[in-house]
């Protein structure tokens, strides 16, 4: 249900249940968090490229085994959001190490807020966005109310969330929703050939800025520069610093190791 590849330290993930517009079922949900999990034990891997096959990046939770006429109770969803969906996005907020998005076509409810959880966020021109769960009675999970709120503000995340209306690619762009969004043909090419640049990249420092980045709107400024103080002192001893400078200095390329 996920295919996992590694090459130039960028572990590719690609769910892969074309056939349901790659929604998630049980197994997508523990080999999707498998992988991620590899990518926080593995120091050989500095960079996550997560992307969909076929037509669709993800249609969010697969409604098929969820039909209310054939369950004698109502469901627990919490309880599935807790044990399947939580997890998975805690994994990918938490890695210390750039995660990009290849969104090749919809992304529809918790499909759509996945992607928004990663780092950068490329699309298709093709692909849009569907805070499909009002059309079912359900609020944005998967983060999506959270994700949607910090990047556009209460007018936009309450509208997208409240009408289901899909969000063009290139309009999630202008919101700034997404970093960009590419003719589809160059998808894959820019976004591999970004999750590779970062791969050989200063790990470390980049993992810091990622933290840096998340916490910034839970602190004041005091607090935050007193993170960033802390932060700056441990990327100030790594060996990719060290290098950054030294090939500054040399008028070279560095070879950052990610350490
Ligand atoms: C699907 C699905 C799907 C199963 C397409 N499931 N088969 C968390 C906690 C617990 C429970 C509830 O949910 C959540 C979080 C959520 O994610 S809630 C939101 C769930 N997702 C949706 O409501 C989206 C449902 N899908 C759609 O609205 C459309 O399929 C989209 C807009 C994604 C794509 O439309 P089309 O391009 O017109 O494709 P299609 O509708 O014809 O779908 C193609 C096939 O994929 C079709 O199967 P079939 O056997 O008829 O070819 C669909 O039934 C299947 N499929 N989404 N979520």
């Amino acid at each position: 249900t996920v295919l996992v590849t590694l090459k130039d330290g960028v572990l590719g993930v690609t769910l892969n249940r074309p056939d349901k517009l790659n929604s998630f079922n049980v197994d997508m949900h523990l080999a999707l968090r498998a992988a991620l999990q590899r990518a926080h034990d593995e120091a050989d891997i500095r960079a996550v490229l997560l992307t969909g096959a076929g037509r669709a990046f993800s249609a969010g939770q697969d409604l098929g085994d969820r039909d209310p006429r054939k369950m004698t109770e109502k469901p627990d969803l919490g309880e599935t959001l807790e044990t399947y969906y939580n997890p998975t996005l805690r994994l990918i907020r938490s890695l210390e190490k750039p995660v990009i998005a290849a969104v090749n076509g919809v992304a529809a409810g918790a499909g759509a807020n996945i992607a928004f959880a990663c780092d950068i966020v490329f699309a298709a021109k093709s692909a849009k966005f569907i805070q499909a769960f009002s059309k079912i009675g359900l609020i944005p999970d998967a983060g999506g109310s959270w994700s949607l709120t910090r990047a556009l503000g209460e007018p936009r995340a309450k509208a997208l969330a409240m009408t289901a209306e899909p969000l063009i690619a290139e309009k999630a762009e202008d919101w700034g929703l997404i970093w960009k969004a590419v003719e589809d043909e160059k998808l894959m090419e820019e976004a591999s050939g970004l999750a590779t640049r970062l791969a050989g990249g200063p790990t470390k420092g980049l993992g810091l800025t990622k933290r840096l980045i998340q916490a910034a709107s839970e602190h004041d400024l005091s607090t935050h520069l007193d993170m960033e103080r802390d932060c700056q002192r441990e990327a100030g001893r790594t060996d990719d610093y060290a290098e950054g400078v030294t090939a500054f200095l040399e008028k070279r390329a560095p070879v950052f190791k990610g350490k």
